[in-house]
């Protein structure tokens, strides 16, 4: 058979089920393999970047699944390269596949040629041409196996269209998935992470996206209640413990962060991080983050220990390995009576949890951001997916939204690639269709990928694309409190065409219609919860996109700051006391 169609049913026995992609010259022999078998679903981008996020999005809402992007060669292979740097900066395994020139022309400057291997190697687990027709299958085995093995990450195969051509004798039914093996911590290392907390005052667990990717969350709660030990997700790790869990201690960090998590670490004598990698918007400045405390680091990738600092004791483990043998482990010494009493720990964190708020019910119009938080949490449920990406609307989002289970913020971290949102969340729709979805962008994120749209009105995948317009750049311009930067960098601009837009720019209602979906536009908060639940009934009714744009005011600033300890805090803060309108709380 033609190796390509080897590679098809390869794709098949690996489970893959879908494609997001453009097609093009060098790639066409791979959809007339997809045509023949008629398997794998194909999700047109209007953007190479747009399929190659949509990808991302479709594995990082998955337990276990991947996505796959194809791409032509030239521009369509290096279209792809922020997509695969964002999934290797966040563990997020993705298989590129992309098209090439024959073999024999690759060095003669060919007519979209271009060594795409060689550009994706620094984002990618492995970024490989495939040079011969016979040694297809095998390559792809690998690449599954890679993917899947230790830190998860993304993989480039490149197929010149000769080889995709090439004749090879293959039999499936001889092709097995190679087995992944991980390290696991072994009973010695547990009882000795196991008596680094007991003998801890003040101990927290850190708890990081390895855990999501090795599903491991349920082990997580069930290791915390256990030890009685208040956790710390970050926010790749968001959700394994739900936000209204009593041990859930707040976020930390410089940005996404709660006033309450990071006065909790700060307050700490002791944190076991499991699956995470000390990033430094987590951490801030070292010396504060590491102060006075022991450290446990447990991850699954030997190079992680000691990368950012040397821990005083590390496990190199699978999250989900780990945490099995830690509940072992925890477990004996609650029957046997050698856990220590930590009522009074655990009862400071809940009351830095209840009192250390951020105000979010402001009246103003244009809104105010947190108002819109607010809005939300109430809006949508336990099992809303969240997509976010970058920009103040990323943190405050993180700051005051509330989540509740693992893959329930799903979000580029570390990338953060203006754009990501949209195509992410339709990956999303389709790794979950049952799902409530909603995303949430700046403008400007909105804005740079906006033609996806299209995408999500073409298959119908629906989801609530929350818009916060402050037509303003709002990230760059608070950072712009350390330098002047602001030349000719305006988003904001007098709209021709929609003049009651009033300077705000872009006519994002109007573009989203365009496109096939629906969109609603609103400028006070005591519209939100009306609009909220018209788009969710346009979602049911048109099975489309639903763009809900607000309105804010232009100059927004969200609490941030350089060091854990030195976190600037624009607006007033709540009063004490629980505040009544956060379910959290309620
Ligand atoms: C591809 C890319 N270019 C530039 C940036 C830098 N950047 C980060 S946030 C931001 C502004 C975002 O504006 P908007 O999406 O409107 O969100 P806001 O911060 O106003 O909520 C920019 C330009 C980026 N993250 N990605």
């Amino acid at each position: 058979m033609r190796a390509i169609d080897a590679v098809i049913l390869i794709l098949e026995r690996e489970g893959v089920r879908c494609a997001f992609g453009v097609p093009g010259a060098a790639i066409n022999p791979m959809y007339s393999a997809m045509l023949k078998r008629g398997n794998i679903t194909h999700y047109l981008g209007r953007h190479v970047e747009g399929a190659v996020h949509m990808a991302e999005g479709y594995s990082r809402a998955s337990a276990g699944n991947i996505g796959m992007c194809l791409a032509t060669s030239g521009p369509g292979g290096t279209d792809t390269i922020t997509g695969l740097y964002s999934a290797w900066a966040d563990s997020v395994p993705l298989l590129v596949v992309t098209g090439q020139a024959p073999v024999s022309k690759l060095d003669k400057e060919d007519f979209q040629a271009v060594d795409i291997a060689a550009i994706a190697t620094p984002v990618t687990k492995m970024a490989q041409t495939v040079m011969e027709s016979a040694l297809l299958p095998e390559a792809f085995r690998h690449a599954f196996h890679v993917m899947r093995s230790g830190r998860p990450g993304p993989v480039l195969l490149d197929l010149p269209i000769d080889v995709q051509l090439g004749e090879i004798d293959f039999d499936i039914d001889a092709y097995e998935p190679l087995p992944v093996s991980n390290p696991a911590a072994t009973r010695e290392e547990a009882e000795q992470a196991i008596e680094m907390v007991c003998a801890a005052a003040r101990p927290l667990l850190v708890a990081g996206g390895g855990i999501v990717n090795a599903d491991a969350a349920d082990l997580l709660v069930e290791l915390a209640e256990i030890l009685n030990v208040p956790v710390v997700p970050t926010l790749m790790g968001w959700g394994v413990i739900p936000d209204d869990h009593r041990l859930m201690a707040g976020m930390v960090g410089l940005q996404t962060q709660h006033r309450y998590g990071n006065a909790t670490l700060l307050a700490s004598d002791f944190v076991m991080g499991i699956g995470n990698r000390w990033a430094n918007r987590h951490t801030g400045g070292l010396e504060v983050y590491r102060a006075g405390r022991t450290f446990v680091h447990v991850d699954i990738e030997p190079t992680q220990i000691g990368r950012i600092f040397t821990p005083d004791f590390a496990v190199v483990s699978d999250a989900k390995a780990a945490l099995e043998v830690f509940v072992e482990v925890a477990k004996e010494r609650r029957d046997a009576g050698t856990l220590p009493e930590r009522r009074t720990w655990v009862d400071q964190c809940v009351a830095r949890k209840e009192t250390m708020l951020r105000r979010t019910d402001f009246p103003n119009v244009p809104m105010k951001p947190q108002r819109v938080y607010q809005e939300m949490n109430a809006a949508f449920g336990r099992d809303t997916r969240y997509v976010s990406n970058i920009g103040l609307s990323q943190i405050a989002g993180a700051q005051f939204l509330h989540v509740y289970k693992p893959r329930g913020w799903i979000d580029a971290g570390q990338a953060g690639p203006l754009g990501w949102t949209v195509p992410a969340a339709l990956g999303v729709c389709v790794a979950d269709p049952e799902a409530t979805v909603v995303g949430l962008s700046g403008d400007y994120d909105f804005q740079f990928l906006i033609e996806q749209l299209a995408c999500g009105a073409q298959f119908k995948l629906p989801f609530i694309q929350v818009v916060v317009n402050n037509s303003y750049l709002g990230l760059i311009r608070q950072a712009q409190r350390t330098f002047e930067m602001d030349y000719c960098v305006q988003l904001a601009f007098d709209n021709v065409n929609s003049p009651e837009l009033d300077g705000y720019g872009v006519d994002h209602i109007k573009v989203a219609e365009g496109l096939g979906c629906k969109a609603i536009r609103v400028r006070e908060p005591d519209e939100l919860p009306a609009a909220f639940e018209k788009a969710q009934a346009m979602m049911a009714e048109f099975r489309v996109p639903v763009v809900v744009e607000i309105i804010l005011e232009k100059v927004t600033n969200i609490a941030m700051g350089t060091q854990l300890d030195n976190i600037i805090e624009f607006e007033e803060l709540a009063p004490q006391g629980p505040r009544a309108e956060d379910p959290v709380l309620r």
